[in-house]
């Protein structure tokens, strides 16, 4: 694998529309003289940052401890928030609500894809999140010990993870979507020595196994030694006797009364997976106190949640940090009823989503371009057929959202009425930094805007100067917050070196930015070796790596090419070895090697990752330096001719990459 071409790592182009959008919604008066957000939030913590965290800390979470300290940065790059409290996750979720009196609210309304319901009140969610985490400490499980989970979108998800936090056993949720090698690597690196998994969950109308993943994972050595497996599907699993354990004997067994275990606000809450620009997903470490404070404040002043009236769905699967802070953390602090939905949206029909909305009168919609863009594509007609009137607010979060995706959402979904939220953060930030506040903002198409009150965003050019407005550079976050993960698991080098250094002491997020004439900020997609699929976050460099893991090719590139629905799409470029071209008898040729390859890419990471397209190539377009300039391959992939070839050692080498593609 070579190294990256410097050129490649400018901002994308490829949003140019973005940039000449003009419109702007202001908010009705009837919203605005309702809305939970203020123009006064931002007047507040501009005058004092730290008093104002401080009041939506104690506003918003129930401490068995109360902090003095707000926020103390002199280690950094790692910030200790409401460093001397104490409190606990799960009692903030569940516990408090049910002592307030709330214990006959709906927590969760559960849809199965199948069409199998189940509603959790908060009294119920507290006696399963007791006996889970009883459960859990029969199986030795202590404060402070890993506990990994790879589970469908299932209740179960959602109180595993708070049996966890309620013992505080930081847990590391695994995608569904990922292969027994990722699950590997995952369990290692944190050392989980328990796994929460299903049998299956339903997908595209058909049980989608989970287990035999998980028994693959623990083949290949971890140091697991207890496996919870709840029964979602009834498929047959294999079973290994004294490790794995029915979740619900297991709950059965254990008693429904438990004392959450209070921790230190720095203590770990969870470790999240993310693709960064190496071959190594990075264990994102994110801490209780500030974390949860960041998530409730932004989903009570972002989704303008009203807990009593309110129905709220994200879509987001609990795999990705959005269902950690807007499907388990943020909604449940705030004591909101919620919907969670299993399966695929068109299942049985691509009306599945609306006529979710519909049933539960879906109040406060959260979900990713990539599902409005499929929607868009789907036609007016599913949303039509059922009565979206409920709906008073919708989010985007998970990539730039373009215009005319922004406009359709709130047409077509939002009956040209709702405010749309832009929400932009990551799985680093914990919690929505850039969004505009419904009620608040004059909302522009496009644009995130705004940061939030409390939180302090600005575009960088080159060498690390504020641009003037009007100009584009790097999005950089400027002071701490409250939810900023606390480091890379393991890895406090490689921490420091991939946020901090590129802007000494700022962080840098690696996404491309503009302010327009009104200072507003638009988010321009990455610049760095991260492709954002459907919302999801992959590595050129993992992808690579997992392709030349293949006995049968030489070398491979990698890019994310412009894709009208999944914001980019996945392009790779192969050499293969020439003793496999050798053998082009056995191993057969074009169509064959490009759907080896391909199941090749979701074994080792998962069908998430697998390329759109693949193309074997006699040789890669190089610097004098042996990078691959990724920059020309995309022009391909896209298309387009390809651009500057100057600095290629070889400049033929892209007319016979094109010859090979027949243009
Ligand atoms: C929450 C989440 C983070 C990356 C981020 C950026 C992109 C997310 C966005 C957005 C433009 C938005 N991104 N929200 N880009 N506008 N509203 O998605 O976390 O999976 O870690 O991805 O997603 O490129 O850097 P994560």
């Amino acid at each position: 694998m070579s190294q990256h071409d410097p050129a490649s790592t400018t901002p994308e182009s490829g949003l140019e529309n973005l940039l000449h959008e003009t419109r702007a919604f202001p908010p009705s008066e009837e919203f605005a003289a309702q809305a939970n957000a203020t123009a006064e939030m931002y007047d507040r913590a501009k005058a004092d940052r730290e008093g104002f965290w401080a009041e939506q800390a104690r506003d918003l979470l129930t401490w068995s401890k109360d902090f003095t300290e707000v926020v103390d940065f002199s280690g950094a790059p790692v910030a200790r928030w409401f460093g001397d409290g104490e409190l606990n996750a799960a009692y903030n979720a569940v516990d408090r609500h049910v002592d307030a009196g709330l214990g006959d609210r709906v927590a969760l309304h559960f849809e199965g894809e199948p069409g199998d319901t189940r509603t959790l009140t908060y009294a119920d969610l507290k006696e399963q999140v007791s006996r889970a985490a009883n459960a859990l400490e029969a199986l030795g499980v202590k404060t402070g010990d890993r506990v990994a989970i790879y589970l469908p979108m299932i209740p179960e998800a959602v109180i595993a993870m708070l049996a966890c936090a309620r013992i505080g056993a930081p847990h590391s949720v695994i995608f569904g979507g990922f292969s027994a090698e990722a699950l590997h690597s995952r369990i290692n690196d944190a050392e989980a020595r328990v796994v929460i998994t299903a049998d299956g969950g339903y997908r595209r109308g058909k049980p989608s196994a989970l287990k035999p993943a998980v028994d693959d994972a623990i083949a290949k050595g971890t140091p697991v030694e207890h496996v919870l497996v709840v029964e979602r599907t009834g498929q047959d699993v294999a079973w290994t006797e004294g490790r794995d354990k029915k979740w619900a004997d297991a709950l059965a067994e254990a008693s429904p009364e438990h004392t959450p275990v209070p921790v230190d606000a720095e203590h770990p809450l969870f470790i999240l997976y993310t693709s960064g620009t190496t071959g190594k997903p990075k264990g994102i470490l994110h801490t209780t106190g500030g974390y949860l404070t960041q998530c409730a404040f932004t989903h009570k002043y972002v989704f303008d949640l009203k807990p009593e009236t309110d129905v709220y769905w994200c879509t987001a699967d609990i795999g990705w940090v959005t269902g950690h802070s807007y499907v388990t953390y943020g909604p449940l602090i705030n004591g909101a009823t919620q919907v969670i939905y299993e399966g695929t949206p068109d299942t049985p029909d691509k009306d599945r989503w609306w006529e979710i909305v519909e049933k539960y009168k879906v109040s406060i919609l959260y979900t990713a371009p990539t599902a409005i863009r499929t929607c868009m594509k789907w036609g007016a007609e599913f949303p039509a057929r059922h009565d979206l009137s409920s709906l008073r607010v919708l989010g985007s979060v998970g990539e730039p959202i373009n215009p005319e995706a922004w406009i359709w959402y709130r047409e077509t979904i939002g009956a040209g009425t709702t405010p749309v939220v832009d929400t932009w953060w990551q799985t680093e930030t914990g919690a929505i930094m850039i969004s505009p506040l419904p009620g608040v903002t004059a909302a522009k198409p496009g644009s995130a805007q705004t940061p939030l009150p409390g939180i302090s965003a600005d575009v960088f050019d080159e060498a690390g100067r504020s641009v003037p407005d009007g100009d584009g550079g790097y999005l950089v976050l400027t002071e701490p917050w409250p939810a900023m993960l606390r480091g890379i698991w393991g890895d406090p080098q490689r921490f420091a070196e991939t946020y901090w250094s590129r802007f000494e002491g700022k962080y840098f997020a690696g996404d491309g930015a503009k302010k327009d004439e009104d200072g507003d900020i638009w988010l321009l997609g990455r610049v760095d070796d991260v492709m954002n699929v459907s919302g999801h976050r992959l590595s050129t460099t993992e992808i690579e790596s997992a392709l030349v893991s293949h006995p049968i090719v030489a070398e491979a590139a990698v890019v994310g090419a412009k894709d009208d629905t999944t914001g980019q799409a996945v392009v790779a470029f192969v050499i293969l070895r020439s003793d496999a071209l050798e053998r082009v008898d056995e191993i057969g040729e074009g169509e064959d090697v490009v759907a080896e390859l391909r199941a090749h890419v979701a074994k080792e990471i998962g069908p998430i990752a697998k390329p759109r397209s693949i193309l074997v190539v006699a040789e890669l377009p190089k610097t004098r330096s042996g990078k691959i300039m990724r920059r020309l391959l995309r022009d391909i992939a896209e298309g387009r001719e390809a651009g500057d070839v100057t600095t290629l050692a070889d400049s033929s080498v892209m007319d016979k990459i094109s010859q090979g593609m027949g243009k």
